[in-house]
């Protein structure tokens, strides 16, 4: 038996609860906690390993064919199952011109999608929520109150990416954000929630992928080396048996980038 506590937006939380009241063996409540955030509490008995790989829709490399492309989000969910030891069967999307049979899984057309007790389920915060919950071992959770270590990184890093003005302050936001992280790291790491890597690295990491290729191409730009505890890091979580296999290749991430670089 497995207790899991989510904390999401209320439209993430709503669209878990549904899906969840439908599946088997759980039980699900919703509270309002004392400082009026909503949490929902599972209590599931743990399944078994599934009979058949699980059937993922992930986006598709577009420098070579079959492959697959570069969304983090997509590589949050990948990275989840290797580290859960789940089989997986990936279905290569090309978004830039989805196919019928994946806009009838999914009408939003977005990355990733996942079938889980014959239902096709979106969003990666969502998808590893229920994994977690339905595949509690190895436990993944990241406590909430570290869940946000990290967490402004990307939105800051694609802000100094767009940017055409040096001098618009979005170099040292992200530099600011880096270094809060890294002194993050200092006292709690070497990942978010201490020696075991969780949730939370497996969302950043694919993050800090794409930010070191990126502004390593487009800027010629790299995190300073002083920001030693997240340079280490980054090279532990980049090294792993299950980034190496998960991850977009080098040029998928930077034509991924172009529109924003040059739009
Ligand atoms: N919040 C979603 C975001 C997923 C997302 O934005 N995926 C992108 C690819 S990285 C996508 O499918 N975009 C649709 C498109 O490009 O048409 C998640 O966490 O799964």
């Amino acid at each position: 038996m497995s207790t899991v506590r989510i904390q999401a937006p209320a439209c993430a939380l709503y669209s878990t609860f549904n899906h969840l009241l439908h599946r088997p063996n759980s039980v699900v409540s919703l509270r309002t906690n004392a400082n009026n955030s909503r949490a929902l509490r599972v209590v599931s008995m743990s399944s078994s390993p599934p009979s058949a790989p699980f059937e993922i829709c992930v986006k598709a490399s577009v420098t070579t064919p079959n492959k697959l492309g570069d969304c983090p989000f997509c590589q949050r969910v990948l990275l989840t199952l290797e580290e859960k030891h789940l089989p997986y069967d990936p279905k290569f999307v090309d978004l830039t011109n989805k196919p019928e049979w994946f806009l009838k899984i999914n009408a939003e057309g977005k990355v990733p999608v996942i079938k889980l007790d014959e239902k096709w389920v979106s969003d990666s915060d969502i998808i590893t929520q229920i994994l977690e919950e339905k595949y509690p071992s190895p436990p993944l959770v990241t406590p909430p109150e570290k869940a946000t270590a990290g967490s402004k990184i990307f939105s800051t890093f694609i802000g100094f990416l767009k940017s055409k003005d040096p001098n618009d302050g979005t170099e040292q936001a992200l530099l600011s954000e880096l270094s809060s992280f890294n002194d993050y790291l200092k006292e709690n790491g070497p990942f978010v929630n201490g020696k075991d890597i969780s949730a939370a690295d497996l969302s950043l990491g694919p993050k800090l992928y794409h930010l070191e290729i990126a502004l390593g191409h487009y800027k010629k730009w790299q995190a300073p080396d002083s920001l030693q505890y997240l340079k280490s890091y980054m090279k532990d979580i980049f090294s792993r048996e299950s980034f190496i296999k998960t991850r977009a290749q080098p040029q998928d991430v930077i034509e991924g980038w172009r529109p924003k670089v040059e739009g």
